[in-house]
């Protein structure tokens, strides 16, 4: 078998503590374990004279990182990555700042990964890109005379056809998908809306653009025996200690997100405000913790909604604390994922409430985290892909403010055994649907995607 070649849009981090390694490296991991690879994409570095591509051994996988210039990263990364895909993919019509020009410089940076992948690609070698940043990858390649078998999987969501259409790209995004052997989903309902799009069957085998290529949904999972064994081994940890004296006898309700648009935060902020208007009985005996690290702390609509958080949060807490209780902390940093794993299990409540997600992994994790005896309960959006599979959790709109707090006071009183059935269905879940899984399932429907190049 020849070597797998993941690209994706950073590669792992070097040296990194347990909790820095990044998502990817984490679902990759079983699959990078029993197969040589080479793993490419950029090393962070932005400068005049960016870092030539270099290479260093993380186990059996070569990673191979290198530089952008400061132009290339506003125009590919920050502009039409962050300013267009994401928040368009994410139903955000309003973030969006297109130009052409950013879209031009994401087909150049493009034309630069596919530069470092064909100087090291053998024969034999199989692709696997990852995520929005990369779509272009495939045709330029296959231009190039690239026969190998190239698989592409998006981790945010795909949009409804009539959203995705409002990019004024929008043709020759998609026609660059039809470049890859196996396009990848979140869910079926993704899959759905791309073929939707494209006028065809939902696939798996779908004729576009004059191609013929396969489609399908392969739902992310995480490393979840790990992931609880570290729960229960973190609890009584250093960080599970402190966060446990610090709350005391109070009732802990937590969530954890990048800080971004598409976690609902501003919504689930006022959720929690208006149950605590409506629930003076847990007045001082609920502790909310919503931990949420900056990202893309250089877009300019990022740092609006960091203040709109701000000024919401210090509201909150000015309206509702005493002397003795602090309703809502809320952190713009971020912990170490032993630590994380401690607060979930410490947690009676989850909240995961993002208003479009692809995944989201956070979800999972709360679930692997629990205590078999006492579980805690997921509040889960609707429109997270999550949701698909986690049928235990209180399924909220995240759209109705009042649905989060109606939400959070059901979990809150909700009785022990109702609180073991649910977290039961959802534990068999992310069993089952492991981040090994998942990669073994995608990787199989690859290598079976025995397509023409042309259709
Ligand atoms: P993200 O938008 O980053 O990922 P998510 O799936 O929730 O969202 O998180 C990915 C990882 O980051 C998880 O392991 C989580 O623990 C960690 N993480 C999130 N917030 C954190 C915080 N505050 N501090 C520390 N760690 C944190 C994108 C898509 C998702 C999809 C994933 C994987 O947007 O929908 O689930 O890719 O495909």
């Amino acid at each position: 078998m020849g070597r797998l070649v993941v690209v994706s849009n950073r590669i792992p981090v070097a040296n990194a503590r347990v909790g820095a390694t990044g998502g990817l490296a984490v679902a990759l991991a079983d699959v990078l374990a029993r197969r040589e690879a080479l793993w490419i994409g950029w090393n962070g570095d932005v400068s005049e004279e960016p870092d030539p591509p270099s290479s260093r051994r993380m186990r059996r996988t070569e990673v191979v990182g290198f530089g952008l210039t400061p132009a290339m990263h506003a125009g590919f990364y920050t502009g039409f990555s962050n300013a267009v895909l994401w928040p368009l993919f994410h139903y955000r019509l309003g973030l969006v700042e297109y130009r052409r020009e950013d879209y031009t410089t994401y087909n150049e940076v493009n034309e630069r990964f596919a530069a470092v992948v064909r100087e090291r690609l053998a024969p034999d070698d199989t692709l696997w890109i990852h995520d929005y940043h990369l779509i272009p990858l495939a045709r330029i390649l296959r231009r190039q005379g690239v026969t190998n078998r190239i698989g592409f999987f998006l981790h945010i969501p795909w949009p409804a056809a009539e959203v995705f259409r409002s990019l004024p790209v929008h043709r020759d995004v998609a026609e660059a998908l039809a470049h890859y052997d196996l396009v990848g989903f979140q869910t079926a309902s993704h899959t759905h809306q791309f073929a939707d799009y494209l006028r065809t069957g939902d696939g798996p085998t779908v004729d576009a653009f004059g191609r013929r290529f396969e489609i399908g949904g392969f739902p992310i999972g995480i490393d979840t025996q790990q992931f609880a064994e570290m729960a229960a081994r973190a609890a009584g940890g250093e960080a599970g200690a402190r966060l446990a004296e610090s709350t005391g006898t109070r009732t802990l309700v937590i969530g954890v997100d990048r800080l971004d648009h598409s976690k609902g935060l501003p919504n689930r902020i006022a959720g929690y405000g208006n149950f605590l208007a409506h629930n003076p009985g847990w007045h001082g005996k609920v502790q909310y913790l919503q931990i949420a690290p900056v990202s893309r702390g250089e877009v300019a609509n990022y740092r609006a909604l960091r203040r709109e958080l701000d000024g919401m949060t210090g509201r909150l807490n000015g309206k509702y604390a005493e002397f003795d209780w602090t309703p809502l902390r809320y952190l713009n940093r971020g912990y170490p994922r032993k630590a994380l794993a401690a607060f979930y299990r410490q947690a009676r409540i989850g909240l995961v409430t993002p208003l479009r997600d692809g995944m989201n992994l956070v979800a999972k994790e709360f679930v692997a985290a629990q205590h078999a005896a006492d579980p805690g309960v997921l509040v889960l959006s609707e429109f997270a892909g999550a949701a698909d599979e986690l049928s235990g959790a209180l399924k909220v709109n995240p759209h109705d403010v009042d649905a989060i707090a109606d939400a959070i006071a059901q979990g809150l009183s909700m009785p022990l055994d109702e609180r073991i059935a649910r977290w039961k269905t959802d534990l068999a879940t992310v069993e089952t649907n492991t981040a090994g899984a998942w990669a073994n399932r995608y990787l199989a429907a690859l290598e079976a995607a025995r397509i023409p190049i042309a259709a």
